[in-house]
């Protein structure tokens, strides 16, 4: 079995629960995209609102104008799509310097309890494989994957056809 990469072709998680996705997600790895924003100490809190709509918060460490250092204070609303664990992200910062943006926003696989993977390809190549995108591991844990979550995890970074892309999220008390 070859992979062929083709993003229409990346299967997310089946019936998406997005009342169990809630809450603090850790960052514990990230594939870049180009133009990189968040550097580190990621954590993403999700929420459902009242009317349904999912929503979240991110904090993270950035970089701005070259060399100011500083802790970005995101939001980001939701829409929903045809398939329940594809969103469209609308995405905006607490200051105007930060980035705004509107991204795909998949959930890949997740247990609900303790990670998750995310992937977002922002510009399809003409042969329908991702031109630029990036992806985030997520853990409950603070401190990490668990070691019996680390196989699957694996597996669905080649299933994006970004294994050996990631590099790790440290988290330092930054933010
Ligand atoms: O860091 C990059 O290079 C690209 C990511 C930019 C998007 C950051 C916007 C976050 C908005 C708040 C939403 C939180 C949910 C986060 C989950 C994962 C990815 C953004």
């Amino acid at each position: 079995w070859a992979q062929d990469c083709l993003v229409s072709n990346i299967t997310v998680k089946q019936d998406f629960d997005r009342m169990r996705y809630q809450g603090t997600w850790y960052a514990v790895a990230k594939k870049d995209p180009v133009g990189l924003f968040l550097l580190d100490n990621i954590v993403a809190n999700y929420k459902v609102e009242e009317d349904g709509t999912m929503t979240a918060t991110a904090l993270g460490r950035v970089i701005i104008l070259n060399n100011w250092e500083m802790c970005a204070n995101m939001f980001g609303t939701f829409e929903d799509t045809e398939d329940p664990a594809k969103f469209k992200m609308k995405y905006w910062g607490a200051a105007a310097y930060l980035q705004t943006g509107y991204d795909d926003h998949w959930v890949i696989d997740t247990d609900y309890d303790n990670y998750a993977i995310h992937y977002s390809c922002r510009e399809l190549d003409v042969d329908g494989t991702c031109l630029d995108g990036y992806s985030f591991i997520f853990s409950r844990h603070p401190d990490g994957l668990r070691p019996e979550d680390q196989r699957n995890v694996t597996e669905k970074k080649q299933d994006i056809c970004f294994l050996g892309k990631y590099r790790r999220v440290a988290h330092t008390g930054f933010c």
